[in-house]
């Protein structure tokens, strides 16, 4: 038996949490364990707790809000994403998922529906990567990829630690990483790209994760005077940089397939002036592609460029590979469930890769698991004009609520 969701109450949610931390142009503004990140956090469990949902929080601030099953002695099924975001980010990224777990939630305690397995409705700390990187740590240090007193160690631009950032908002939570153990997890997020909406589909049924690497690069040349000296006497090391971003577009540009990803997101220049040469420069590198092998030929083209470009302005190239998430395939059991859900509601939809990161890339390592995807406006995400319909995000609900439900009762 499935029930209907809520619509407007979801959109009732999701527009409460947009208030907290807005960014200037109607975005939001909550970065990993600030002050807004802990007030959206405790909207969250305020609305847990007229459910009468058990709230636990792990070591590296992940967050467990527990609805009992029938059986308790079964382990959970998982069901949750983020509500950290990027500096000007969107309302639905992360937040839809979250909002839309507490949603199913809300459903079933609306028709006094109990699930055979306890329910687990989850907020994964510092998903975007963008505080304290990389991206998706506690839900890597919770699948076991990252060790808690690494994670703990990770410091932020202005050098706060992931530690002092989690005690100084109270979420320093004492459940062992690794608790619960869930018997599977699901995730809706925005698909955060154009495809199902140019293909008037309501649902994403996703498969899997596309290959992601990050890089730290720095460049040392040599700063000097922007008028007496020479071109061909100069060390510039942003135009090294320039040269070795442009070549590296052009690559991804070239490749037909379209599955070449290339993404310069941050460039600092030491001491910037607009009359001096610059002589040092840091930048990151985000590559990332479907198949593996691409993702090291990539990764291989992305050294030579960087040497080929040192070399041609006499500046000292270097990278550090900082971050590695490879290619996921979700659970075939768990992705069924997402897609019978769909088909059952006579819901236009495609089985598709995730082309974004998300929790459920690392959960998956330690529990079955699959995503549902629905379009946001222009495919725009990681944006303060991210937007998806009240409709399209009740359509995603829907199918996750379902989903559960069935994974629950398996
Ligand atoms: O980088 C990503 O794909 C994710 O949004 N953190
Ligand atoms: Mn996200
Ligand atoms: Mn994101
Ligand atoms: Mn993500």
């Amino acid at each position: 038996m499935t029930h209907s969701i809520d619509e407007q109450r979801l959109w009732d949610s999701l527009m409460a949490m947009a208030e907290i931390g807005p960014s200037p142009n109607g975005g939001s503004h909550r970065l990993a364990l600030t002050d807004e990140d802990a007030a959206g956090r405790h909207l969250l469990i305020e609305w847990g707790q007229a459910l009468g949902l058990a709230l636990r929080v792990d070591r590296v601030g992940n967050m467990f809000l527990r609805r009992a099953g029938k059986r308790d002695d079964l382990d959970p099924i998982g069901v949750g994403s983020h509500l950290d975001t990027q500096p000007k980010g969107g309302r639905f990224d992360g937040v839809l998922g979250v909002l839309a777990g507490l949603e199913a939630l809300r459903t079933l305690d609306d028709h006094g529906v109990v699930t055979q397995r306890p329910l687990e409705l989850v907020v994964w700390t510092n998903e975007e990567g963008s505080r304290f990187a990389p991206a998706m740590v506690a839900s890597g240090t919770y699948a076991g990829v990252f060790s808690v007193d690494s994670t703990l160690a990770r410091r932020d631009r202005d050098g706060v630690s992931l530690g002092e950032a989690l005690t100084a908002t109270g979420f320093n939570g004492e459940m062992a990483v690794g608790e619960p153990r869930l018997a599977g997890f699901l995730e809706l997020h925005i698909e955060q790209g154009p495809v199902l909406e140019e293909n008037h589909e309501a649902i994403g049924v996703v498969t899997g994760v596309q290959g992601m690497r990050w890089f730290d690069v720095t460049l040392r040349g040599q700063s000097s005077h922007a008028g007496p000296t020479p071109m061909r006497y100069r060390r510039d090391a942003l135009a090294a940089a320039a040269r070795c971003i442009d070549r590296l577009q052009a690559h991804a540009l070239a490749d037909p397939s379209g599955d070449t990803k290339v993404t310069c997101g941050t460039l600092e220049i030491d001491a910037a002036s607009r009359n001096v040469v610059p002589g040092e420069v840091r930048l990151s590198l985000d590559l990332r592609h479907i198949d593996e092998g691409e993702l090291d030929a990539l990764e291989a083209r992305f050294e030579e460029e960087l040497a080929a470009a040192g070399e041609a302005f006499g500046v000292e190239a270097k990278s550090e590979r900082i971050w590695a998430s490879p290619v996921v395939s979700f659970d075939a059991g768990c992705v069924d469930a997402v897609e019978g859900a769909a088909k059952a509601r006579g819901m236009a939809y495609r089985r598709m890769l995730s082309g974004a990161g998300h929790d459920a890339v690392y959960v998956s390592r330690v529990a079955p698991t699959a995503m549902v995807f629905i379009p946001c406006r222009d495919g725009i995400s990681h944006n303060e004009v991210e937007y998806s319909s009240p409709e399209q995000c009740a359509l995603g609900a829907q199918v996750l609520c379902d989903a559960l439900v069935e994974l629950a009762n398996r």
